[in-house]
């Protein structure tokens, strides 16, 4: 069901979505625009995108940062994201995007996949925010210790000190859960982009 949203959206929404660009030297020359995404397949910020750009049918290419070798801070790659970090969406030719959640809320605006709805907008958001602050820096750092780098033993502290933290996340989200389907069940349109989030999340908090 997920992957047939695009069915419903109409074809003016997809057309908001910008693919054709002028040449940046040549005016009269229209390019076609192909999005690429600067990631590490393994990630979760990164699978977000992914998922997105599948759901929205845009076609797009891959560059795989090596994280564990260094790749995202490189001075070649902090020209991309200073913060040197993935996801990175280049946009257009040497235009670049971070944060996978600003990369999210770029793709998806004006289209199905967003809620025009002023609060539906924003109670988006609150989840977008929370899974950074409240989820991200203890579930997901926790994922990373220990399925990508295999170190459990050497961060032991560090991932004790994680667990309340997030455990109590996990509570939020299970209690809201209880009632919802989604995070956040306000409409066809939100529900499919919460989805991203629901779903990433519980893709990390299974893999620990
Ligand atoms: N808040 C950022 C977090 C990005 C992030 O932490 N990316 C990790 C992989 S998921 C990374 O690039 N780590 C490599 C490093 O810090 O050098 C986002 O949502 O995009």
């Amino acid at each position: 069901m997920l992957y047939n949203a695009n069915r419903n959206m109409k074809k003016s929404t997809l057309e908001k979505l910008p693919v054709y660009l002028r040449h940046p030297k040549q005016s009269h020359k229209i390019i076609k625009l192909v999005l690429k995404l600067y990631e590490y397949p393994p990630s979760g910020n990164c699978y977000k995108i992914r998922l997105l750009l599948t759901q929205l049918d845009r076609p797009f290419d891959r560059v795989t940062i090596d994280i564990l070798k260094g790749e995202s801070r490189t001075p070649e790659f902090l020209l991309k994201n200073p913060n040197g970090r993935i996801p990175v969406l280049e946009i257009a030719p040497s235009k670049f995007l971070f944060e996978s959640n600003a990369i999210m809320f770029y793709l998806s605006e004006g289209t199905e996949l967003f809620p025009d709805d002023k609060l539906e907008r924003a109670q988006v958001m609150q989840w977008l925010f929370f899974e950074q602050y409240s989820h991200e820096p203890f579930i997901a750092t926790s994922r990373f210790w220990i399925s990508l780098l295999g170190k459990a033993e050497e961060y032991k502290e560090a991932l004790q000190q994680k667990q309340a933290p997030g455990y109590a996340a996990l509570g939020v989200m299970e209690q809201h859960l209880e009632k919802m389907n989604f995070l956040s069940e306000i409409g066809i349109r939100s529900r499919t982009s919460v989805y991203l989030l629901t779903r990433t999340l519980r893709a990390r908090a299974d893999s620990i």
